[in-house]
């Protein structure tokens, strides 16, 4: 293998190292970043986070930690929930579980804005989910207008890095979808919070058996490689002389 690049010091991606609780990538693991790197951002938005309608606790503890990978990366999705005003998981009467949410991160509305001090890269690439008033989007890969694994492909991605809210939703999901699209998945575990503690620990528990490693994000180190600027229609990288 060329540079650290694609897999760096993590040895055979996908696996765990014996001795370590859960699938974790090893605790002292270096993993770099490299080309064929992804960071996902998952509804890191005001709704979800203090004082929002659907506070996550500890849900504004990511946005440091976020921010201190988005440099580490050459690209960046962020996931925005994005409901109309009456959405089939909206409740009047809300249980804080799938189905029977209070209305959240309703479309043009401050509670759908991104949180304060979240950092986002020009160039990012935002997708909006959730904004079927009938259907239920948990991840950006769910989106129909949008084959977000396709292109992800197309581009050479290779492994996605899951940060953000919640845990146990939308997260979980993400991770989920990106797992069965055929990705390498890493959860970075101090970059995500839950609504509720048995939740996220089935939703790990979920993230595990799919094959998903979770990671910290003090051990994820830039490579310094980059991915090419553009990408023609097959896929291949654009190379300009001009
Ligand atoms: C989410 C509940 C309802 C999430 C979105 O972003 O995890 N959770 N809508
Ligand atoms: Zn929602």
């Amino acid at each position: 293998m060329s540079a650290p690049g694609a897999y760096g010091a993590t040895g055979s991606p996908g696996v765990s190292e014996p001795g370590t609780a859960g699938a974790g990538a090893g605790a002292g693991t270096t993993i770099y970043t490299g080309a064929r790197d992804v960071l996902i951002v998952v509804d890191v938005q005001r709704d979800f986070c203090a004082g929002g309608t659907l506070a996550v606790p500890g849900g504004d503890d990511v946005i440091p930690v976020i921010n201190r990978l988005v440099p580490l990366f050459g690209r960046w999705i962020y996931t925005r929930d994005w409901h109309p005003g009456h959405h089939v998981s909206f409740s009047k009467q809300p249980e804080f579980r799938d189905g029977s949410w209070p209305p959240h991160a309703v479309q043009g509305t401050a509670g759908a804005a991104w949180c304060a001090g979240l950092e986002m890269p020009m160039n990012a690439i935002l997708v909006s989910k959730g904004d079927d008033p009938d259907h239920e989007a948990y991840s950006a890969f769910q989106v129909k207008r949008l084959d977000l694994a396709e292109f992800l492909r197309l581009r050479k991605v290779e492994r996605v890095f899951v940060t953000g809210l919640a845990t146990d939703y939308c997260v979980r999901q993400t991770a989920l979808d990106a797992r069965a699209a055929g990705f390498m998945v890493l959860l970075v575990e101090d970059a995500v919070r839950g609504v509720a503690p048995d939740s996220t620990a089935s939703a790990l528990a979920d993230l595990e058996a799919a094959g998903v490693l979770r990671v910290r994000s003090r051990q994820i180190v830039d490579s310094g490689e980059r991915p090419p600027a553009a990408y023609d229609e097959h896929g291949d990288p654009v190379d300009r002389d001009d």
